[in-house]
């Protein structure tokens, strides 16, 4: 740091300098997040000195909050769901995972997952000492549930089961996995990180949430499809019960307990997941949801007829399409200005068609797309 302070105009220059240097989201087609609603925008700025991690000092923010989760239970079937607005998905997986743990008492516990499982389970095996067993996928990129039966013993504690998995936006048999948790008396916990603002709004009706009896624990998380500011994802508990193993005594705060993760917390963002929860209501996020699946469909056709096929009929709006020198065709497309991802097995590029894209974009996507495969 230096000596003297630097006055305010240059630091904002300094400031526009690194800013030219990140992406903006236009051409990016890699992306969970987006850009935020003006709205959450608006509100996280005005609630930027809440910090939720003494939220005695910060009771309006803390009412607005548990609005927060009574508005996500009903949007995830139990309007009785408890639980705390997170850092992200990170975050509500290790702090649900951390419950189940804390409330079997294993010297070995042991988590299956399925295979397509974010990587933040891998942090949780490290942090948590909890071997992550992985079950395989069928044919459409879901769990197996065969597999997953089998790598259950003695030692296991919980399932877990992806309602819009990273990579192909695939949901698990929810219903199947309660079953086999129920009968087994383990935890279930459902990522529904990206799902749990996309399913609810999609034309046609899964069992993904705490409508399925049998389900524990679910992640949504506002700052992906849910169009709030980072850093809000959700943790959502069926019963309080499950909160307590995760309290510590906070002696010293204006509150007895914390049951968070982190200590201080953005008020910011909770304010800002409820102020685009309110604004947009059923009725918005059902139209976001349906133009990114209206584009969803139009990159599925449109890569079609380039010759290429998705690996799955898109169930949300995340594509994993079998393009062929995938290496080559993405970096020409870097060059282009875009970014694409992949999938790790089989390996595919794998684009998420998120609300910043827009239509007359995705048509250049498209064109691009099929101007670098005629060379190749
Ligand atoms: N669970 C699922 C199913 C996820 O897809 C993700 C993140 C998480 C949990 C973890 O969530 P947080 O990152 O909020 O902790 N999925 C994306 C990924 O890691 C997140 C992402 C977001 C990636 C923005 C890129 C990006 O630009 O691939």
């Amino acid at each position: 740091m230096n000596q003297k302070g630097c006055p305010e105009h240059k630091v904002m220059a300094l400031l526009s300098n690194a800013m030219r240097k990140d992406t903006t989201y236009e051409k990016v087609l890699s992306a969970m997040c987006t850009r935020p609603h003006p709205v959450a925008v608006k509100a996280h700025m005005q609630f930027i000195e809440s910090n939720m991690g003494d939220f005695g000092l910060f009771q309006g923010t803390k009412e607005l909050e548990e609005k927060v989760i009574k508005m996500m239970g009903e949007m995830l079937g139990d309007k009785n769901a408890c639980g705390y607005i997170t850092t992200g998905g990170t975050e509500s997986n290790i702090q649900a995972l951390r419950t189940a743990r804390n409330l079997c008492n294993k010297e070995h516990p042991n988590v299956v997952v399925p295979a397509s499982a974010h990587f933040s389970f891998d942090k949780i095996a490290d942090l948590l000492r909890i071997e992550i067993r992985k079950a395989a996928l069928d044919s459409e990129f879901k769990v197996d549930m065969e597999s997953a039966e089998a790598l259950i013993d003695d030692n296991t504690i919980a399932l877990v089961g992806i309602a819009g998995s990273t990579e192909f936006g695939q949901i698990d048999p929810v219903d199947k996995l309660a079953e086999l948790a129920l009968s087994n008396n383990l935890f279930l916990h459902v990522d529904a990180a990206f799902g749990g603002f996309v399913i609810p709004f999609l034309g046609r009706k899964y069992d993904f949430d705490f409508s399925v009896k049998g389900v524990t624990s679910i992640t949504a998380d506002p700052h992906k499809m849910g169009m709030s500011t980072i850093p809000a994802g959700g943790l959502l508990f069926r019963e309080e019960a499950c909160l307590l193993p995760l309290e510590i005594d906070t002696p010293y705060l204006t509150i007895r307990k914390q049951h968070s993760l982190t200590g201080t917390r953005s008020g910011g963002a909770v304010a800002a997941a409820y102020a685009i929860m309110m604004h947009l209501g059923m009725e918005g996020y059902r139209e976001i949801v349906g133009r990114c699946m209206k584009m969803t469909c139009r990159l599925v056709e449109g890569a079609k007829e380039l010759g290429v096929e998705p690996l799955i009929d898109p169930v949300m709006n995340i594509v994993a399409l079998d393009v062929p020198e995938l290496d080559e065709v993405r970096k020409q497309l870097r060059a282009k200005g875009w970014t694409t991802s992949i999938t790790r097995s089989p390996r595919a590029m794998r684009l998420i068609i998120m609300p910043h894209l827009r239509e007359d974009v995705l048509e250049l996507f498209i064109s691009d797309l099929g101007a670098i495969l005629k060379k190749i």
